[in-house]
């Protein structure tokens, strides 16, 4: 990772801060087990940790006073050169905090934000990554202000494409406004590419779920698509959307996603809305769990919270336990929104063939019924009558009239002859 970041000639050391509220869905520890690795994916190096028991978090600095001492003598003994957050802070929070532990206050925002800065790759991406990384920098800057220009670099002053991040105030709004018409017009591009695969009929799969669940590993298995798949979190911040011919002549549409994370920032949600939005474009999803983290289920039940937020949690889903080919805990955990639990290893490829079939069974179900009439000399397209469950048919004058159940593809094929008023 450290390539990445030219800005950047030393790591920063970093204790990483929670505030332990009971919550029976995320152990603490686990929390920070997972912002560890946010952290080693931003290229800094933890040298610490510590963890308040607390009811909530102290509304003016965060942690309880005395534990604040205690991580202050903290910082100075492990050489820190900063503080990462568990939570979202406050703006008054970070002032405080800053005063009173002179050294950077960061929060898991601002470290998913500066991830996802590193990771974009195309036009669309980093302008969202830039809005939502300049959208927090508005409402942050009194405290962060003062911290980043001590610092001079590292987490929270990179913006896409190895650029500095803008810190005028003046400046941020105006290129607010000019980022956000440029994502208008990508966006409008975007919709005329979906509504042409919305036209072809052919059903559209979205592989979701946690980061790191290994979703373009699976994706790439299933059609070959050379994505990028890495062991860090938010390896793929694009949608890559692929068409396979599956052996039983049906094709399909599969798109990787962006990875979901607990606590992703609701300024990161707004600004990604369109790309993570695919899964709303889709008629299946493919759920993808690590099967092999301890912490599956807490991340199954992010991902489905995060679904409901993007109103597309209605969909068929397929969950795939994946990663089967390591050692994985057994029972495998109920999943009452899936029509599939399916183990699979996207990287054998154990499993994949059932995932197909599942698909394929699924995708049956956006049959309609048609009604159609083949003239006699276009006797060739009879096969592919046949091959759907007929329910009448009858000869006429003109032709063959059939009514039949067809999949959208198929359908799509006998467009040209058919009957659209009731006969
Ligand atoms: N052992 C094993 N490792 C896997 C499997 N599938 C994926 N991985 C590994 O898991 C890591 C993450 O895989 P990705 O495919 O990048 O995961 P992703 O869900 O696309 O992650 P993001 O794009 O970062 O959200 C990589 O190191 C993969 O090699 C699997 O079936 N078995
Ligand atoms: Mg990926």
């Amino acid at each position: 990772m450290a390539e990445l970041y030219d800005t950047q000639s030393e790591s920063e050391r970093v204790i990483l801060v929670a505030v332990d509220t009971e919550n029976p869905d995320f152990e603490a520890e686990a929390c920070l087990d997972e912002l560890q690795e946010l952290a080693r994916t931003a290229g800094a190096v933890t040298v610490g940790r510590l963890i308040q028991k607390r009811e909530g978090v102290h509304r003016a600095h965060y942690l309880g006073k005395g534990k604040l001492e205690e991580l202050k003598a903290y910082i100075d003994m492990q050489n820190a050169t900063g503080i990462i957050c568990d939570d979202e802070l406050t703006p008054a929070q970070i002032r405080n905090m800053q005063d009173i532990l002179k050294t950077k206050v960061m929060d898991r925002t601002l470290l998913i934000l500066d991830i996802f800065a590193s990771g974009a790759s195309t036009a669309e991406a980093k302008a969202q990554v830039e809005l939502a990384q300049l959208r927090y920098s508005l409402t942050h800057l009194t405290g962060q202000g003062r911290s980043l220009s001590r610092q001079g670099g590292g987490i929270g002053t990179r913006g896409p494409g190895e650029k500095k991040l803008e810190t005028d105030r003046r400046i941020i709004s105006d290129r607010i406004a000019e980022l956000n018409r440029e994502l208008k017009d990508i966006e409008r591009r975007r919709e005329i590419i979906r509504d042409k695969r919305l036209k072809s009929s052919i059903p559209v799969v979205a592989l979701v779920g946690y980061t790191n669940a290994g979703k373009s590993t699976l994706m790439n298995s299933l059609t070959g698509a050379g994505v990028l798949a890495q062991d860090k979190l938010f390896a793929t911040l694009d949608t890559t959307t692929r068409r396979i011919d599956t052996q039983s002549g049906v094709s399909l549409i599969f798109t990787d996603t962006v990875g979901f994370i607990q606590k992703l920032p609701h300024g990161l949600i707004k600004a990604f809305r369109a790309t993570l939005e695919e899964a709303a474009y889709a008629e299946i999803l493919v759920h993808v769990v690590d099967a092999s983290n301890p912490a599956r289920q807490e991340q199954m039940r992010v991902v489905y919270n995060t679904l409901k937020e993007l109103n597309c949690d209605d969909k068929p889903i397929i969950t795939v336990f994946n990663k089967t080919d390591m050692p994985v805990e057994m029972p495998l955990p109920a999943d009452k929104k899936a029509r599939y639990r399916l183990p699979v290893s996207a990287k054998t490829g154990k499993g994949t063939d059932k995932l197909i079939d599942a698909v394929l069974e699924i995708s049956k179900e956006f049959k309609k019924s048609i009604k159609i009439l083949i003239p006699y000399d276009k006797g060739g397209m009879l096969g592919i009558v046949h091959s759907c469950e007929i329910l009448s048919s009858e000869s006429r004058e003109d032709g063959y009239y059939f009514e039949i159940m067809a999949d959208t593809q198929t359908a799509n094929r006998l467009k040209a002859y058919e009957l659209k008023a009731p006969v």
